[in-house]
């Protein structure tokens, strides 16, 4: 049997997640799962930032609100360590609205309105696959910033 890929991934609590008092909430259900914190800081970002993190975005029509958010306040920012951790945090995160994410997911749950309408407003950013979330990981962290270290549940499969 083959060992699955251990990937890093991005995710931030937007400004809106933040104001809303859910922090915990969003770290403990990537923690619930048994992804591990790698690094993981407060920082309030510019415009030129937020250009760069959302470049594939910059043309579109709803980029202005979507910077408008983002830098509306502090964000969160994690990066989050596992097995196919950038598809496992996306199904957590839900689908990119709100209205159609299903119950059990971040979006889903704390979140109910459609794109068409404060689609930016949907708590929480991850990478989308494993190259965005290298990019992503670079921009926002340097290697000083990410930890080594191992939880328990992976000694706990080093003992199986
Ligand atoms: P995701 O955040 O699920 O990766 P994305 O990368 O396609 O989604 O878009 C980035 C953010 O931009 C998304 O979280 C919400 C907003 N957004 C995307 N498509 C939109 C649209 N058609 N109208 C309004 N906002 C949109
Ligand atoms: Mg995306």
């Amino acid at each position: 049997m083959s060992k699955p890929k251990i990937e890093r991934t991005l995710v931030l609590v937007k400004p809106d997640g933040v104001v809303r008092g859910l922090i915990g909430e969003v770290v403990k259900r990537f923690e619930m799962v048994g992804l591990k914190i790698v690094g993981m800081k407060m920082m309030k970002i510019t415009p030129d930032f937020a250009k760069q993190h959302y470049f594939a975005h910059v043309e579109k029509d709803f980029y202005p609100e979507l910077e408008k958010r983002i830098i509306a306040g502090p964000v969160i920012a994690a990066v989050l360590e596992g097995m196919n951790a950038v598809e496992v945090v996306r199904k957590i995160v839900g689908s990119t609205e709100s209205k159609s994410s299903v119950p059990g997911t971040i979006r889903g749950d704390f979140a109910h309105v459609g794109l068409d309408y404060q689609g930016t407003k949907n708590i929480v950013h991850a990478s989308g696959n494993l190259e965005e979330a290298e990019k992503e990981v670079g921009l926002w962290f340097s290697e000083k910033e990410l930890f080594e270290y191992k939880t328990m549940y992976e000694k706990h499969i080093e003992e199986e």
